[in-house]
């Protein structure tokens, strides 16, 4: 099925405010599943909102909640998202985040009580385009098993990175500290994909390729012990440092229907003018030499590629996806 972004949009937003999210949450939350979608991260585009229909239907996330904004120091921002969506809550914490960061040169938000199911590199973007470097961590359920260990406790606790350009969109990068996204494992569950050998175990511990069996069991992470240490240090700085749930505290999945974890985000935030009047000009020298080198590219690239390819030609969904998306919305709207 081809549609126009424009249809997509408005597909993806009729969806959560059927399904219990208010005008403004649905307009937030759109923005991101429609922005993973179109920029091809499709682990998180509109193949996650069965998912988060799910947790919405089962009450397990509040679809109108209203973030509370403490300011708690000069460089402090902490948001409690009252079990809404996270990026209510950054969107919540954002302006008060720059601004600290502007004037101190350095500043954090942390979120707490919140619901993260997305791709990160859309929350980073808007420091980026305001000029700002930002660092940002979510933790989520036990789904990872450290190094060594074939047993998941760690979450796959992604990362994403934004620094401000001269005269271009922000560079931008969002992983997993995983071997692989668990949405990309239920992605290849979904087409019948086997997993590179060393992906994971399935839930009695023994290593597998089968992604149905993985993603019941425990992803290793990437760099084998080296992601196993940084996503130790995003589990600490969100769960620990922001107060929120450790994955191994999941009460989801005593919920029936509970898809979404309700867990951390921290974003670091960097005003590059506090530190010297030329460093984004200067950083340029290093993506010009950065572009010689023959094969490399830089991380980004391919999304803002698909974005304007989508922004010209649509968006194509398979039909099958299409028709369950429709499911998702009351008969009388589909
Ligand atoms: P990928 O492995 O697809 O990409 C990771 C990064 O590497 C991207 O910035 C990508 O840029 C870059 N990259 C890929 N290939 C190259 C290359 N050849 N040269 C330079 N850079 C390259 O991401 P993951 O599978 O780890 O994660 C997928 C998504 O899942 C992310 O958006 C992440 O935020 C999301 N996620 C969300 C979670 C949550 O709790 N909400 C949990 C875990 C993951 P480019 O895209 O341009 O290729
Ligand atoms: O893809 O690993 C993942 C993931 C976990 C929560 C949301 N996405």
């Amino acid at each position: 099925m081809k549609l126009s972004t424009t249809e997509l949009y408005d597909l993806i937003k009729r969806i959560l405010t059927a399904n219990g999210c208010s005008e403004e949450v649905a307009e937030i939350v759109t923005q991101t599943v429609y922005t993973a979608e179109v920029s091809g991260t499709l682990s998180h585009g509109v193949f996650r909102l069965p998912g988060y229909v799910s947790s919405l239907r089962a009450g397990w996330v509040d679809g109108t909640a209203t973030p509370i904004v403490h300011d708690r120091a000069p460089g402090v921002v902490v948001v409690d998202g009252n079990n809404g969506f996270s990026q209510v809550a950054q969107r919540a914490g954002r302006p008060l985040v720059m601004e600290k960061a502007r004037a101190n040169g350095v500043a954090a938000l942390t979120i707490r009580n919140a619901h993260h199911f997305a791709a990160l590199w859309p929350d980073l973007e808007p420091f980026g385009e305001q000029g700002l470097a930002a660092i940002g961590f979510v933790n989520t359920m036990s789904l990872v098993a450290p190094w060594g260990g074939s047993r998941k406790l760690l979450g796959t606790n992604p990362m994403a990175f934004a620094w401000p350009r001269h005269n271009r969109p922000p560079l931008l990068w969002d992983q997993a500290s995983s071997i692989m996204a668990h949405g990309e494992v239920l992605m290849a569950a979904r087409e019948g994909r086997q997993l590179p050998p060393d992906t994971g175990f399935d839930a009695d511990g023994n290593p597998s390729t089968d992604p149905a069996r993985v993603a019941e069991g425990a992803l290793n992470t990437f760099g084998r012990h080296k992601g196993t240490a940084i996503a130790l240090m995003v589990e600490l700085l969100t769960a620990g440092l922001g107060g929120a749930n450790f994955g191994f505290q999941d009460k989801g999945k005593d919920v029936p229907g509970a898809r979404t974890f309700n867990g951390g985000m921290t974003i670091l935030v960097i005003d590059p003018g506090r530190f010297d009047d030329h460093l984004i000009e200067r950083a340029e020298d290093f993506f010009a030499v950065y572009a010689q080198l023959e094969g490399a590219r830089l991380p980004g690239e391919r999304r803002h590629g698909s974005r304007a390819r989508a922004d010209a030609e649509g968006v194509t969904i398979a039909d099958a996806q299409y028709s369950a998306l429709l499911e998702l919305l009351p008969a009388n709207e589909a």
